[in-house]
């Protein structure tokens, strides 16, 4: 494959864009190289700049879950856009779209639209603490919540990769209420809450880590969150950005029967435009601006071409009983396929799988948490990644991502990335 012309664009978008990217993680920073650029994507496949064909596996890093281009959401956006794009007053889309969310995931009774994952879970903690009136909030090393302030403290995604996990401009102020705790380890929240018995606002979570590679939560972790929750009267926040409408129609909340105080989503509900949101009780949202004092805004918040776009793609989750079996059953395919295919290599790896998210590691310990995805061998996965990247294969630039598998994936798309992943072992790792 050649990338010359997606090189020449590389190099003038770094003349007036830092880093030549609007979000650092598509800088190939960690994996190296440059990033191609891509001109449209159709289905399962992006098709770049140079005219080279890949199947997608970052599916806009998880917003594209029913394939690109989807022709009920296009149709609505160009229905929506016909009328208008922005109007600051309400429309009846925003009630629309809000009602069926909430129809969609249990134990939720009001929910407020935003515009990205990260005015969703900054939110969410402002209301936590401004209900409780205790400051402190417990995150977890390698979850990602969105680049506030408060979250780039050992936050996972491109701030690892990055190589600064607590990035400058984050003061100490702020710094000093986000106490942090290790995934999978219940003993290092007790540790915090023993600590700071009065003080946690909340506990924030991604109920299936997506911003360490994908890590399911071990058994009863979550279930213990919840009772401490209880116990130190704290708020239990699942950052469902990844996992809402993506690992089961009710997101984490239905999957593991737990139920969040304030839940947050992103990527899929926006059907790919920028919509992020928080959920919660009738009780809890009755703290919130313009109803009580917890104050939150936006200028495009609800915009209607991104609620007739989010509503479409809910629209058509809610009516496809049989989606999320469908993109698990891809999802383990891949799974055993690239399982068989490092398993008679002498590669050491682990794969991580839940529901559509799917993860490789190169190392022999099993990853359970930010520490243990450090011990990826990450020039292993620079060579994966370029391998794969050569054969049409687009993967996340970085071992600290979760790759989101869509519907419009075929079972020939599958065979295919599982034989170039064969072909890259034997080239690539000379074994
Ligand atoms: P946004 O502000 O990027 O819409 O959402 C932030 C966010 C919040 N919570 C979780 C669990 C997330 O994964 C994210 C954003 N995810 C990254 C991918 N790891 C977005 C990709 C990027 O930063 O460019």
């Amino acid at each position: 494959m050649q990338y010359q012309r997606s090189s020449n664009l590389f190099k003038e978008a770094q003349s007036v864009i830092p880093g030549g990217v609007n979000s650092p993680v598509r800088a190939f920073k960690s994996v190296g190289g440059t990033p191609i650029f891509v001109e449209r994507a159709q289905g399962a496949y992006l098709f770049d700049a140079d005219g080279n064909k890949f199947i997608d596996y970052i599916s806009s890093w998880g917003p594209m879950i029913l394939g690109h281009a989807y022709p009920p959401v296009i149709e609505a956006l160009k229905k929506s856009a016909d009328k208008g794009t922005s109007f600051g007053i309400p429309t009846v889309l925003e009630t629309e779209i809000a009602t069926l969310a909430l129809e969609m995931v249990p134990n939720m009774d009001k929910i407020r639209f935003v515009n990205s994952g990260t005015e969703a879970c900054m939110s969410a903690v402002r209301l936590a603490r401004g209900i409780s009136r205790k400051e402190k909030i417990i995150k977890f090393s390698g979850c990602y919540h969105g680049h506030s302030d408060a979250f780039l403290i050992q936050a996972g995604s491109g701030a690892v990769t990055f190589g600064s996990p607590s990035s400058p401009g984050v003061t100490k102020g702020t710094a000093q209420d986000t106490l942090l705790a290790s995934y999978n380890n219940l003993e290092t929240v007790k540790a915090i809450f023993s600590e700071y018995p009065d003080e946690i606002a909340a506990i924030i979570i991604e109920p299936v880590a997506g911003n360490m590679g994908c890590i399911p939560p071990a058994n009863g972790f979550l279930e213990g969150l919840r009772s401490l929750c209880d116990q130190f009267g704290s708020y239990l926040i699942f950052d469902e950005v990844m996992t809402g409408f993506r690992i089961a129609k009710g997101g984490a909340q239905e999957l593991f029967g737990i139920k969040a105080d304030i839940v947050t989503y992103g990527k899929v509900i926006g059907g790919g435009l920028p919509v992020g949101a928080f959920a919660a009780s009738t009780e809890i949202m009755s703290h919130l601006a313009p109803d009580g004092p917890v104050y939150q805004a936006g200028t495009v918040s609800g915009n209607p071409l991104a609620m007739a776009s989010g509503l479409a793609m809910l629209k058509a989750i809610n009516q496809d009983e049989a989606l999320f079996d469908r993109l698990e059953d891809k999802t383990k395919l891949l799974h055993e396929g690239f399982d068989s295919v490092l398993s008679s290599s002498k590669v050491s790896y682990q794969i991580n799988r839940l529901g559509s998210m799917i993860s490789v590691h190169f190392t022999d310990q099993a990853v359970t948490d930010f520490e243990t995805a450090s011990y990826g061998n990450n020039d292993s996965f620079k060579k994966y990644f370029h391998g794969m990247l050569e054969q049409g294969i687009y993967l996340p630039p970085s071992a600290f991502e979760s790759y989101f598998l869509n519907d419009a994936l075929s079972y020939d798309d599958i065979d295919h990335t599982i034989e170039a992943l064969s072909l890259v072992i034997k080239e690539k790792f000379n074994l």
